[in-house]
């Protein structure tokens, strides 16, 4: 099968990481194609960002479908444009955020969200929320590193995080610990292993439910809420973006 992680920002080395994290887990046979769009902001850290990724991740999305790509993830833990993207796929589309909300329901009754900056806080409960996940999610709390710094050497980023991390087992009495960013991806495994708790990240855990989605025979249906956008023209700068029935 063919899976299609997007990163809905543009920088390469980021998408690099979150490419390697998705094939470590990834079954054999499946093939991970990880891209970023080629129009966007370089990082997601805030509202107005994450509508500036969208097109952008729409694009790629449109791409796959043409190509016959097997099922998504969205690589950024906003699960910016899920619903519109799902809209468009005839496979299963899977945000990291819901991924590792979920995944961390399956295997305790609390979990904390370990996320970048205090500003995205709200973002991540909002999701918390429309998930269902809410009543799970003890804390969301921020390191205060930028998304661009976790790829910068010399900003102690593992450090930071980890202590975070831990603090949140102490404090906040939690079973497990979400990751709240892709950029965090290939921290997963060594914070665990330090902090001696299940630590989850949503790139791996979106893999897993992509993979299982599409071999249980499961796209996005269309009856309802997530069928094909009906079509009409677009004007303007978005107009090669009208949806066109059976894209
Ligand atoms: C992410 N931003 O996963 C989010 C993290 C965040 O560019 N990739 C981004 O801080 O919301």
């Amino acid at each position: 099968m063919k899976i299609k992680i997007i990163n809905p920002n543009t920088t390469y080395s980021m998408t690099e990481k979150i490419g390697h994290c998705a094939r470590s887990v990834a079954t054999t046979g499946t093939e991970i194609i990880a891209v970023n769009p080629s129009m966007g902001p370089v990082s997601i850290e805030s509202y107005y960002d994450e509508a500036m990724s969208i097109p952008g991740l729409l694009d790629e999305i449109r791409h796959g479908e043409a190509v016959g790509v097997d099922g998504y993830v969205i690589a950024c833990f906003g699960d910016p444009g899920l619903y519109a993207a799902r809209e468009i796929a005839r496979g299963p589309v899977i945000g990291i955020a819901e991924a590792a909300m979920h995944t961390a329901s399956f295997i305790g009754t609390s979990f904390s969200i370990v996320t970048t900056l205090a500003r995205t806080r709200g973002m991540a409960w909002h999701l918390a929320e429309m998930y269902g996940m809410a009543r799970f999610c003890r804390k969301v709390r921020a390191c205060e590193l930028c998304v661009l710094d976790l790829e910068k050497p010399g900003t102690n980023a593992f450090r930071v995080i980890a202590d975070e991390c831990r603090r949140a087992l102490d404090e906040d009495e939690v079973d497990s610990i979400v990751l709240g960013c892709a950029g965090m991806a290939e921290l997963c495994r060594a914070i665990s292993n330090e902090i001696g708790a299940p630590v989850i990240d949503g790139v791996s855990a979106a893999v897993k439910m992509v993979e299982g989605l599409v071999q249980l025979g499961l796209g996005t249906s269309k009856r309802g809420d997530w069928a094909y956008p009906l079509s009409k023209p677009y004007v303007g700068l978005l107009e090669s973006f009208a949806p066109v029935r059976g894209l």
